[in-house]
């Protein structure tokens, strides 16, 4: 298969509500889609899930349009003929860009799949016909709000609930969910906000019962995270600390991390994630799908690979309108708790181009020499 052109549409859309975590508050998510033409007549669909600052990560979505079209697109261009398998390779000269590099593998491999009648779920070894949803709840202004918001979440079904925390909004907020919820699965999420100095603080979250806390230390901080695993009871989660399959086999020989969270784009892929799947599943490590405030595109994707047996917790894959009013796909709808994983091939959603015509904000085709 050869590519044709790869079109890059930045787009907006307003989230239903402010998410803040220790990073910032996002009020609509922007971010870069993909489509990519190749010479045999199929489109391959994908989003890349840098935000619009490097706040979460160092990419972001206007430095992901540039790596691609200055760096990313010619490489593969200049390979030619290619298979999605292929991709991470002819990329790996070029350090980091993970985003933005699974991005283009996504995009390559939606392509394929499609021409072969193949979807993304039976490709990644799905071996579910639905997955369980958490939900991921911001920093709110006050403790009435997030009552009101969890509450809400509560009534549609989520299986999990994750608070995000930061000094100042935590052990309170925690102990009051958990007062009000005796028995939900709870966890909390960080986002790097503390530092080796809080284990006693971070000890004070021993008594809620969590099922993990997620990247309490900076990313590069994977030691300080195996020292405050020796001090807390709460399992400690990666997330932005696992960039590859190397880094998460570091991790976990390092006791830093008892469970893993896989976000395809914060690993380069969907192929690289499932090895990060197979090395947890040998390693009994428990897994769950991450999210990045995905559109129906990346959630599709998203909701195939969590449907992997290694996936046991319930992910950040939330419903469409956990999100947004209208998504740029069919929507996600949740059914008990659940969200069912697309069947038809490649990422298996329809895409609703007069939508993404109205919130583009900047659209570029990059044409094959
Ligand atoms: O740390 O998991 C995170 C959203 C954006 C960036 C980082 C994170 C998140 C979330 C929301 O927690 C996950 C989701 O529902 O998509
Ligand atoms: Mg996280």
């Amino acid at each position: 298969m050869r590519i044709k052109n790869v079109e890059l549409r930045i787009i907006k859309l307003p989230l239903v509500r402010p998410f803040r975590t220790s990073f910032g508050t996002q009020y609509e998510r922007e971010l870069l889609l993909l489509k990519i033409n190749t010479n045999e007549g199929s489109e391959g669909w994908s989003e890349c899930v840098a935000m619009s600052e490097p706040l979460y990560s160092p990419e972001y979505t206007h430095a992901s349009q540039d790596v691609m079209e200055r760096f990313l697109l010619p490489k593969i261009f200049e390979f030619g003929d290619i298979r999605a398998e292929e991709v991470a390779d002819v990329m790996r000269p070029f350090l980091g860009h993970q985003m933005s590099k699974a991005a283009i593998e996504s995009a390559i491999l939606d392509a394929q799949l499609k021409l072969e009648g193949i979807s993304f779920g039976s490709y990644l070894g799905s071996t579910r016909e639905e997955v369980d949803c958490g939900v991921s709840v911001g920093i709110t202004p006050t403790i009435e709000k997030l009552v009101e918001e969890v509450s809400l979440y509560i009534s549609e079904g989520y299986r999990r609930i994750k608070l995000k925390i930061e000094p100042g909004w935590d052990i309170e907020p925690v102990g009051i969910i958990r007062e009000m919820w005796p028995d939900i699965p709870l966890q909390v999420d960080a986002n790097q906000a503390y530092t080796r100095a809080d284990s006693a603080h971070l000890k004070k979250l021993d008594p809620f019962s969590l099922l993990l806390i997620e990247q309490p230390l900076n990313e590069h901080d994977v030691l300080g995270h195996a020292m405050l695993a020796k001090e807390i009871a709460t399992p400690i989660c990666l997330d932005e600390s696992i960039t590859s399959l190397e880094s998460a086999r570091d991790a976990l020989a390092l006791k830093a991390t008892t469970i893993i969270n896989i976000k395809p784009g914060r690993v380069g892929g969907y192929l690289e994630s499932v090895k990060i799947h197979d090395l947890c599943v040998e390693s009994n490590i428990p897994v769950w799908c991450g999210g990045m405030l995905e559109t129906g595109i990346g959630r599709a994707a998203n909701i195939a690979l969590a449907a992997l047996p290694g996936f046991t917790l319930p992910g950040d894959t939330s419903a469409s309108s956990r999100y947004y009013h209208r998504d740029i796909t069919t929507p996600f709808v949740m059914e008990n708790g659940r969200l069912r994983v697309p069947t038809e091939p490649g990422i298996g959603v329809a895409v609703d181009l007069d939508f993404i015509e109205e919130i583009t904000t900047s659209r570029k085709v990059i044409v094959a020499p």
